[in-house]
């Protein structure tokens, strides 16, 4: 499957009233990025009992299933399973991919988070469609996050590997070009398209679209 420049990581925790949680504004948000044309979702959740992560995903996979959109669960192989995700992404110390590959099947889809060069390398030895490169940026959204990359360390990894690379963390819209520019397949981006319009998932898609075209993708 190709997949989609723009990666929308869906995170409940970012729809908070004081300590209540806003789902019902979260999966607005959701339908409103997929009616602005949005094909790659990634519900990632570090807060919440596995009970109620199997009721937010399963709605999720819903949405996304109207809108055609494809979804990744971060982390939960099983949750995957359960709700027939298209795939999973794993972080460094998350289950084995070797492992996952043979739970999900030849067709899901497999992402691994990498945060340096040398991660990068290794991860293309193992049998994943994609992986994400981060954090690019500064961001408050991943609790104790490995040091920032910044824009130009993706073109040396991107001079080593062939995988699809998604920039992730701290990504804003003045960044998009440089990123494209430096080699990345697309972004991957939860604060700041939290509210997104669907005019503005357009303009992200557009904006990623043109510019992979000027690299000939
Ligand atoms: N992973 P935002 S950074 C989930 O570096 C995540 O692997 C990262 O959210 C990594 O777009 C990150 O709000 C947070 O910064 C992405």
């Amino acid at each position: 499957m190709a997949l989609p420049p723009l990666y929308l990581i869906a995170d409940p925790n970012l729809y908070k009233k004081g300590v209540t949680l806003d789902l019902h504004s979260f999966f607005e948000g959701l339908r409103e990025a997929i009616s602005g044309g949005l094909k790659f979702v990634q519900y990632r959740d570090k807060s919440r009992a596995r009970g109620e992560m199997f009721q937010i995903a399963k709605q999720i996979r819903e949405i996304t299933n109207t809108g055609g959109a494809h979804l990744i669960i971060n982390d939960e192989i099983d949750l995957a399973l359960a709700v027939k995700a298209d795939g999973v992404h794993l972080g460094q110390d998350d289950f084995p991919v070797k492992m996952a590959r043979q739970l999900l099947g030849k067709t899901a889809v497999i992402g691994l988070s990498t945060h340096n060069l040398a991660q990068a390398c290794e991860a293309a030895t193992q049998t994943i469609d994609y992986i994400g490169f981060g954090p690019i940026f500064s961001t408050t959204t991943k609790k104790d996050h490995d040091p920032t990359v910044g824009i130009s360390k993706i073109v040396a990894i991107r001079k080593q590997i062939s995988l699809p690379i998604y920039a992730i963390g701290g990504i804003q819209f003045p960044a998009l070009q440089n990123i494209i520019n430096a080699g990345a397949s697309g972004v991957a981006v939860a604060s700041a398209l939290k509210d997104a319009t669907r005019d503005t998932i357009s303009l992200w898609q557009e904006t990623l679209k043109n510019a992979l075209k000027k690299r000939g993708i």
